[in-house]
């Protein structure tokens, strides 16, 4: 059809101002249905119009029976009413995302130099935000404001439009990973950094506000650095023993390795599609990553991040599930990991010299005499352990020895011994523990673990020997991250789950009561906190995109400096973190 037919048929059933806004799919559909309304509208209006002013035809009858017809036919095939007025065709979301979203997000939704728009990593973002996001853009990036340009219901309907599943789930195996492998920099040999600061008492703090990390002198709290990482990072960088590298990782899947010594980013890769965290083996030769989407554990050489295996994540039934997260377990040359959707824990050997796994039946294990196929040995061997339930959010006690894991119900945790390979203690703690965050302390001659509750307003402090709780502290609110240091006597706790989410709580190891407040700014969400590598400074966000990183000092809790960051959510001391410190997250 001609452009000028087209656009005249489209001025009659549209309205000179309620033309599609998608136009290049859009134009062809509607053609159809213009069309297919011409003739519906049209034509019985005509006949009815002219049956009604009486003409006398030279057979009247045929008038009335050809209006009639064409209006039942009108009513079937669901046009409107004569006089009502048409509504335009809804807009085609997908033609709209291919003109003006697939050259930064992808044409498959999956990615590119903007995020991915996909469920799965839109997860955790409200539609409503979504659009705002479409419709006004987002500040410092590059996402630009589509509301000048797009009509109300084209922009609602882009936003439904990413949130729905993709057609074919994708496959993201050895090869797709490899294509997105870049080496950006060469890491040169070098003796010591190429700055003057204690290499070892750096912190990396990530700006999750725009987008950015921060390398910061830890004992000057200057920063020497400040660079764009990828997209929403989530979970602990990881370090590598020497503290020289550390390993980023964001939700949708990108594993960034960073030269910390020369400041200077050294290569990415796209691991998973939607991914949880990273850990790194206690040799610093291996990188796992744990993905939601597909579902798998990727590992990778630390070195350059090529892919050395990825696992495909099911029970010994087959059963297919996500990978909740990864957990490097130092003393056991392993790493341990949580599946989200089926009742099983693996542990995956990161020792070349690994023993044999058998899964099937043996025989004898008499030394030399076992009689039985191992189903995996060596570098990466897979160890199932059998649970009751699913478990997620896990705990570690300081040798390895035993993971705590939150049950589904959110009111208990679950034991499991590590060396028998089963559970072996339930503990009470209703109100949703936060499990990833907790610390451990010499309380009382007795080592402690401290958790907090993400519904309940307070810590529990559990007996890492009989797993009894010790105590039940109340706080100002429900919070998400706990902190210590084993040159400190005190616990730094937020409550940023709550009213009270501007107030940090300190709690005394030794009394187990909160003995100061502190509000950096009131107001502002307070969280998450890291001490220096003495314990004499402690680093607490202010969670605003607009925030700061507040420096106290330990004993005297006065401020000794605030660094203005965008939205700093976790920050990671080199020497903590590399020496598994009491107090941290590992
Ligand atoms: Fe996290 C760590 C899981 C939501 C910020 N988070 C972790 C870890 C896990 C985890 C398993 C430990 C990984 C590691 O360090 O290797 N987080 C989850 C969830 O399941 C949850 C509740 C929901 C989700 O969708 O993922 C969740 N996390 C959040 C947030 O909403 C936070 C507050 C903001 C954000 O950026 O996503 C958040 N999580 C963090 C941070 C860490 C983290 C800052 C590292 C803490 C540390 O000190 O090591």
């Amino acid at each position: 059809m001609s452009r000028c037919i087209a656009s005249s048929v489209a001025h009659l059933t549209f309205g000179p101002h309620q033309r599609p806004v998608s136009k290049p799919n859009v134009r062809c559909t509607s053609y159809t249905r213009n069309i297919v309304l011409l003739v519906f509208r049209i034509v019985p209006t005509l006949a009815l119009s002219h049956a009604a002013k009486g003409s006398r035809c030279r057979n009247g009858n045929t008038s009335i029976w050809v209006a009639l017809s064409a209006c039942i036919l009108a009513v079937l095939a669901g046009a409107p009413a004569f006089g009502e007025p048409v509504k335009p065709a809804a807009p085609d979301a997908s033609a709209t995302y291919a003109a003006k979203c697939a050259s930064c997000h992808g044409a498959d939704r999956l990615g590119g130099t903007g995020p991915a728009l996909i469920p799965e990593g839109l997860a955790r973002l409200k539609k409503a935000a979504a659009l705002d996001s479409i419709t006004n853009g987002r500040a410092a990036t590059q996402m630009p404001a589509f509301g000048p340009e797009l009509s109300k219901d084209a922009l609602a309907a882009l936003a439904d439009y990413i949130y729905q599943p993709l057609a074919t789930p994708p496959v993201w195996g050895v090869r797709e990973i490899t294509t997105t492998r870049v080496t950006l920099n060469a890491a040169p040999r070098l003796d010591k950094p190429t700055f003057a600061a204690d290499p070892l008492n750096l912190f990396v703090v990530v700006e999750t506000g725009d987008h950015h990390a921060t390398i910061l002198d830890g004992d000057t709290f200057t920063p020497l650095t400040r660079f764009a990482t990828r997209y929403a990072l989530h979970g602990g960088p990881k370090f590598t023993p020497d503290g020289r590298f550390v390993f980023f990782m964001s939700r949708d899947g990108w594993v960034t390795k960073y030269d910390l010594w020369n400041l200077k980013t050294i290569a990415e890769v796209r691991a998973g599609l939607n991914s949880r965290n990273i850990a790194i083996s206690s040799d610093g030769r291996h990188i796992a990553v744990a993905n939601y989407l597909p579902h798998s554990l990727v590992l990778l050489s630390a070195e350059d991040l090529s892919v050395e295996k990825v696992i495909e994540a099911r029970d010994a039934k087959g059963t297919s599930s996500r990978v909740s997260a990864v957990y490097q377990a130092p003393p056991r040359k392993s790493f341990i990991v949580a599946l989200k959707d089926v009742p099983e824990i693996w542990e995956v050997a990161t020792d070349a010299a690994a023993p044999p796994v058998y899964e099937g039946m043996v025989h004898s294990h008499e030394k030399g005499m076992v009689e039985a196929l191992p189903s995996s040995r060596g570098l990466f061997a897979v160890r199932r352990i059998g649970l009751d339930e699913p478990l997620d959010d896990f705990f570690f006690d300081q040798p390895y020895r035993h993971l705590i894991g939150s049950s589904r119900d959110g009111n208990s945790a679950v034991v499991v011994n590590l060396n028998v390979g089963r559970p072996i203690a339930r503990i009470d703690i209703p109100g949703m523990p936060h499990l990833g965050s907790g610390i451990t302390f010499e309380h009382a001659g007795r080592r402690v673990m401290a958790i907090p509750h993400l519904k309940e307003a307070r810590i529990s402090v559990v007996d890492l020997e009989t797993w009894q709780v010790v105590k039940r502290i109340a706080t100002p609110g429900p919070g998400f991250f706990l902190r210590s240091h084993a040159g400190s006597r005190l616990i730094w706790a937020d409550s940023m789950m709550s009213a009270g989410k501007d107030t940090m709580s300190l709690i005394d190891k030794e009394t187990l009561t909160i003995t100061h407040a502190l509000t950096p700014s009131p107001g502002k969400t307070a969280a998450h906190t890291e001490l220096d590598r003495s314990g004499r400074h402690a680093l607490v966000s202010v969670w605003e995109k607009d925030g700061a990183l507040v420096i106290y000092d330990t004993a005297t809790l006065t401020e000794v400096k605030r660094i203005p960051m965008s939205k700093p959510s976790g920050k990671y001391n080199v020497y903590n973190k590399i020496t598994f410190s009491e107090g941290t997250s590992h």
